[in-house]
Formats: structure tokens, sequence, C-alpha cells
């Protein structure tokens, strides 16, 4: 199947803009969407504002596309009423407007926060169970959850990327592990939209020598990463978090914030 119509939620956010270039004029529809203004469309843009929270607006907005890429919702750790409108109730509105309007597939912005609070002496692939960090990354493992529901009952194929740390690029120690670039995003998105599967769990990570996932199963549906963090290791390498627990589990600054575990489980 030609995707020919794209809808792209949490277009105004960092990543959203990242596509949103990327992806101007390859699409016959990309529609964008935000909580947030969108500025003015482009040529085969089309611009919806809407709360992902609101159950008709979700549904109107997954009306005539082909796929979605699901990145709205809030991107940091804040207080459950928060998390639970946008990432919850969010993502649950998104995937039930996919299925009444026969959407083929969605990729899913899932986070390593998912996955934060296993070591970072083990490598985890997408079928490792998640741990989350925070409530942050426990909405996102739901996320992956509400994905496998509408993959493996309704027929929409999910791909779903724990994402590490999407930015121009490292910036500090933990990064040259996490780090995702911008064109391996682009280039593991379009794998979601062409590729053959039906409920994936994949790392959205470059080709990072010191990466803490095995991530065969994107490489397995045509992943190739053309990046790797370990050229930035001079600039950046003596760049440490600067708590323990941070430099212990994957997911680094989130653990530390709120924890009230046992340190004797430290493992
Ligand atoms: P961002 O915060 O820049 O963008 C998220 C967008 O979602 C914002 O424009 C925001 O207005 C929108 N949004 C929030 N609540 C909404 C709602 N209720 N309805 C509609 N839109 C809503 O975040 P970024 O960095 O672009 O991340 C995109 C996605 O990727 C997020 O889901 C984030 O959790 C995930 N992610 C990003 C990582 C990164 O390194 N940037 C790492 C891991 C996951
Ligand atoms: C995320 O999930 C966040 O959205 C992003 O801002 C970074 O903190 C990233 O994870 C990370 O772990 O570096």
């Amino acid at each position: 199947m030609t995707l020919k119509r794209i809808l792209l939620t949490g277009a105004a956010g960092h990543l959203g803009g990242v596509l949103r270039r990327s992806f101007a004029g390859q699409f016959q529809l990309l529609r964008l969407s935000d909580v947030v203004s969108l500025g003015t469309a482009g040529e085969s843009e089309e611009i919806l504002t809407c709360d992902l929270a609101d159950a008709a607006a979700a549904r109107a907005l997954c009306e005539g596309v082909d796929a979605i890429i699901h990145l709205g919702g809030i991107a940091y750790e804040t207080g459950w009423p928060e998390l639970l409108q946008s990432n919850i109730v969010g993502t649950i509105n998104l995937y039930e407007g996919a299925r009444h309007a026969g959407v083929d597939r969605v990729i899913f912005a899932s986070s390593n926060h998912a996955t934060g609070m296993h070591p970072n002496d083990r490598t985890l692939s997408g079928e490792s169970p998640p741990r989350p960090d925070s409530r942050y990354g426990l909405t996102k493992a739901f996320g992956e959850d509400v994905a496998a529901l509408y993959a493996y009952k309704h027929g929409i194929r999910s791909f779903c990327l724990r994402i590490g740390s999407c930015l121009p690029k490292p910036d500090n120690r933990r990064a040259l592990s996490t780090w995702l670039s911008h064109a391996d995003f682009v280039r593991l998105v379009q794998v979601g939209l062409t590729a053959d599967y039906i409920h994936e769990i994949v790392y959205g990570v470059s080709d990072n020598t010191r990466s803490w996932w095995d991530n065969s199963a994107a490489y397995r549906l045509g992943y190739e990463p053309q990046d790797n963090a370990e050229i930035y290791a001079a600039e950046v390498g003596n760049i440490e978090l600067n708590t323990e627990l941070a430099r212990h589990y994957q997911g680094g600054n989130f653990v530390p914030n709120e924890f009230s575990g046992r340190k004797e489980w430290l493992g």
C-alpha cells in the first residue's frame, strides 16, 4: 500500500518540526495537528488545531488519512492530571479515531523512559519489559499496550519507537549511548511508514558505539542508521550526569527525581 495521506500529531513540537521540514511536499496530504498554533499551511499541508484529550476532535482528525505519526503529548515528567489528559486519554482517543477511520498504521512516539529503571549495564531490546522511571515513562508503556490492543484486535499496524535523546547532537556522556540524530529519526519514521509489521517496539537510537539497545528488530524492518554519537565523544564524554542514580540507570535524570527506592536494590 502506498501511503498518501499522513496525519502528524504534536506537529508544533521539536520532533514535529523535524518531520514537517523533512516531509514537505512528499505526500498528497500532510495533516499537521497540535494543541498550540502551527502557523500557515504550506503546499499539500493542512492544519487542524486540536486537543487530543477531546475525543470528538481526535476522531475528526483521523478521518481520511492512511497513516498517523503520533508525537503529540507531554514530553517530560509532570503531574498525573496533565499526563492523564494528554498522554493517556489523548493516545486512547487517537487510536479510537484511527479505528473508526480505518487507518492502516500508527507510528507511536514512545520513550526510553518506559524502560528507564533498567540499569545501563544491561542491553535491552524492544522485547524487554517496561520498567518506567516516571509517570511520564509509564504513560509511554501504556501507549505501547494501547498500540498492541489496536494492532492485534483491530488490525492497525503499530510501530512504537522508544526514542532515546533526539537532539541536533549529543549533549553529555549519557547521550553518547542514547542519541538519535534528526536524520536517523526521519529514517526510522520512513521505515514505520513503509515496512511490513503488526505491532513492533524498537528503540529510536542512532548507530551509537555505546548504545544500550539491541535494535535488530528495526534493522530487520529496513532501518539503516547513518549517525554515531561517538564522533562527539571528545566534546561531551566528560559531561557526566550529577547523581549516582542518574548515572546508574538508563533513564538518567528522570530517575533521581522523586526517588524513594532502596539503595540496596541498585543492581
Ligand atoms: P515537544 O514537547 O516539543 O512536542 C510535543 C507536542 O505535543 C507539543 O507541540 C505539544 O503542544 C503537543 N501536545 C501536548 N499535549 C497535547 C494535547 N493534549 N493535544 C495535542 N497536542 C498536544 O516534544 P518532542 O521532543 O517533539 O517529542 C515528540 C514526542 O516524542 C513526544 O511524544 C515525546 O514524549 C517523544 N519523545 C521525544 C524524545 C526526544 O528526545 N525529543 C525522546 C523520547 C520520546
Ligand atoms: C524523553 O522522553 C524526553 O521527551 C526528552 O526531552 C529527553 O529527556 C529524552 O527522553 C532523553 O531521555 O534524553
